[in-house]
């Protein structure tokens, strides 16, 4: 064998052990457990997508595309197959979306043959993220996902300035997709999720409204808009059911992650909140839950973080940060949480619907002060008297 050839097989050798390799469990805090390796990073894209095989073209066998990162993945159960919809960028900082499966929601998660593609109706759009599914009642799934340009009123010499707004797109087999106008908002939109039923007739819509790129301004939280047409969906009214608060871990920001889950007890969520500090923003994943007969009225709302980076998800490109935009609730109540850490990785979380129900209507609410915070503790004390000697 001569050394391209030995290469190649390395390379195949070692993608394989990657993606075959088994997942474990870990002990976790009776919530849910996290398992011992993410699901998917970006050794899992497929070589063929960034390396070229032809000896002719390729002699030292050179990686020719490079993949930085895979994570912010939107999740469905398709088919007996857990698919997740995974951010995938490139060393060129351009993400797209590329369909991953598994047989059993934990590991190997192989890619399918191409990433989507997306239909280009914009010349302007320069980059696109974080696709939440919404397998609607209508029939069809939607994707509805974040799309991103330049300012085009940002002052000469501001790159960085950029407008975010909500793409949409649908499809009957997660191959083809047909894309939507993007959604009209009065102001820029990040985060965007659809309810999987319609309320009062209409599609609905999570939102998180904000004034800048970055700064949500006046933009209070998680919003709910109802759209007449999703074909042409317009924010006309938009409520704030969600709010951000001083001191808390949605400070800064407060985005809802995929769309909730529908349980006996209500509507389950899962949320990003983001506080500022010296380490720049750090994100942790909050939950709450919603009355089943209004989705708009919050009815459990357990203080403080959900999940926090731990260990290895502390760091990566975006160090400090937890994102979910995917979750899957099986048949027989397992959730998995599938949420990316620092930008760079997908993991799995496993709960039941049980668990995480107990764990939102059990927890107590952030007091939003000190005092609050130790009377809850010695409260937990105080009624454990009988039961720890
Ligand atoms: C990045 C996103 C990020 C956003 C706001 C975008 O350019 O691609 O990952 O959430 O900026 O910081
Ligand atoms: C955002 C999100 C994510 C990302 C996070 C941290 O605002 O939309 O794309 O994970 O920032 O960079």
């Amino acid at each position: 064998m001569d050394s391209f050839e030995q290469r190649k097989k390395l390379l195949f050798d070692n993608y394989e052990q990657l993606v075959s390799r088994a997942n474990k469990p870990l002990c976790g805090n009776g919530v849910y457990d996290r398992f011992q390796f993410p699901v998917i990073t970006a050794a899992h894209v497929p070589l063929n997508w960034r390396y070229d095989f032809n000896p002719q073209t390729n002699p030292f066998l050179m990686e020719r595309i490079g993949v930085n990162a895979a994570f912010n993945a939107g999740a469905i159960k398709w088919q007996g197959k857990y698919v997740l919809v995974v951010r995938v960028e490139g060393y060129d900082r351009k993400s797209f979306f590329a369909v991953a499966e598994s047989p059993n929601g934990i590991d190997n998660f192989r890619f399918w043959d191409e990433p989507i593609t997306l239909p280009d109706i914009n010349p302007e759009e320069t980059n696109v993220y974080d696709m939440r599914l919404t397998a609607h009642q209508d029939g069809w799934i939607y994707g509805i996902f974040c799309s991103e340009r330049l300012d085009p009123n940002a002052p000469s010499g501001d790159l960085s300035s950029a407008i975010a707004a909500a793409g949409v797109v649908r499809t009957k087999d997660l191959k083809t997709w047909e894309r939507l106008p993007d959604i009209e908002s009065p102001t820029q939109q990040r985060n965007v999720v659809l309810h999987p039923e319609f309320v009062d007739g209409k599609y609905a819509l999570y939102t998180r409204p904000q004034e800048g790129f970055i700064d949500t301004g006046k933009g209070g939280g998680i919003g709910w808009a109802l759209i007449e047409d999703i074909t042409h969906a317009k924010i006309e009214s938009e409520k704030i059911i969600n709010f951000r608060a001083y001191h808390t871990i949605k400070e800064v920001k407060n985005g809802e992650g995929p769309h909730p889950i529908k349980t006996s007890k209500g509507w389950l969520h899962l949320a990003h909140g983001v506080r500022n500090c010296a380490s720049g923003l750090r994100y942790v994943l909050y939950m709450y839950m919603t009355a089943l007969d209004d989705p708009t009225s919050v009815i459990a709302a357990p203080g403080g973080y959900f999940m926090a980076p731990e260990g290895e998800e502390r760091v990566g490109d975006v160090s400090n940060v937890l994102f979910s935009n995917g979750w899957i609730a099986d048949e027989d109540g397992t959730v998995y949480i599938y949420y990316a850490s620092s930008d760079t990785r997908m993991h799995v979380a496993v709960s039941t619907i049980d668990k995480l129900v107990d764990y939102c209507l059990n927890t107590p609410e952030d007091g939003l002060r000190t005092h609050a915070s130790v009377e809850k503790i010695k409260s937990l004390i105080a009624k454990n008297k009988p039961f720890c000697k």
